[in-house]
């Protein structure tokens, strides 16, 4: 980035499941936070750095924002979802581009009103049944709010995606880049490999159990030869739970196993030794020890 360019904040918000954590990862051409098909994949505010010859921009991923969530580890999620955006030069609000739903008008209601910009991101517009539904769509949500922009794109496909970060690199102030240029996270790697671990679950499993699944790294060693040594500690609540993560003949954890090294191994460019065991800790969801010794809720 030459030395009189743009440098600033923008915060992703929106309601679970609308792709939020799929566009930051597009945008920067990495993954950075994980995606599942599941809502309330994401936990905690992720900060991803995209760096181009114009600007750098610190694009905050957050947890969707719910309405109902009541143990500790869903009050820290929402306390992040609802604090996203502090600190933001942009709040860019991300829908589902084919509805408008009531948490959508929600989320809205939550962030208008501030001093901050705040554009309307219509997202999976690759679902629309052709392009030309794009401004018909736009023309309708007018009528919800006078939003300073909004940016048709899909995080799958990457239509428009290069186009929104150079708009949003243009309308941040100018100033020096505060990251090294080739940043990508300011999630730390240990973090980030124990979320590859739990994207698998909520990858492979059935409904309810990816919400009461932590994944604890207690050994996370990269080692002199670069191969990245990591014993993982998977926890859930019940003896059923456990089971179920484990599977038939172990082969439910083992196909974890094998997507989440990948996974790792692609994001570090880095041989991975993976170990990893199921533990039954009953209430951990709600104990804010272990809840924020895994990461949450302590940004
Ligand atoms: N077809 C299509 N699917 C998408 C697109 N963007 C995201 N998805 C899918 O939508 C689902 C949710 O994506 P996420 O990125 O996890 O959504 P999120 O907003 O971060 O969700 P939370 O973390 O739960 O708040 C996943 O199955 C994605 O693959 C898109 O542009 N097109
Ligand atoms: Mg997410």
């Amino acid at each position: 980035m030459n030395s009189s360019g743009h440098f600033g904040v923008v915060s992703l918000v929106g309601r679970p499941n609308v792709g939020k954590s799929s566009l930051l990862n597009k945008i920067l051409g990495s993954k950075v936070s994980i995606v599942s098909r599941r809502p309330q994949t994401t936990w905690r505010e992720i900060d991803g750095i995209y760096t181009d010859d114009s600007a750098q921009l610190v694009i905050v991923d957050s947890p969707g924002l719910h309405e109902r969530r009541e143990r500790f580890l869903g009050k820290v999620a929402n306390q992040s979802a609802r604090g996203a955006g502090s600190g933001a030069d942009i709040i860019c609000q991300v829908i589902d581009a084919r509805h408008w739903r009531g948490e959508d008008q929600n989320v809205l209601e939550h962030f208008l009103g501030r001093e901050i910009p705040l554009w309307l991101i219509l997202n999976k517009v690759d679902l629309l049944e052709s392009l030309d539904q794009i401004l018909p769509r736009i023309e309708a949500l007018r009528d919800k709010y006078a939003w300073d922009q909004m940016v048709p794109v899909s995080a799958r496909s990457g239509y428009n995606c290069e186009h929104l970060a150079s708009l949003l690199g243009q309308a941040v102030p100018k100033g020096p880049a505060g990251y090294p240029s080739d940043t990508l996270t300011n999630a730390s790697p240990r973090f980030l490999a124990a979320e590859l671990i739990r994207e698998q679950v909520f990858r492979q499993l059935g409904d309810e159990i990816p919400y009461c699944t932590g994944v604890d790294l207690v050994v996370f060693k990269q080692h002199d030869d670069g191969t990245i040594e990591i014993d993982a500690e998977i926890l859930c609540e019940t003896s059923g739970q456990k089971a179920a993560i484990i599977g038939s003949k172990g082969a439910r954890l083992k196909s974890i196993g094998t997507a989440a090294r990948k996974q790792i191994s692609l994001v570090f460019d880095a041989p991975v030794r993976l170990s990893q065991r199921v533990k039954v800790k009953k209430g951990w969801v709600s104990d804010r020890r272990i809840v924020t010794g895994l990461g949450y809720g302590s940004r």
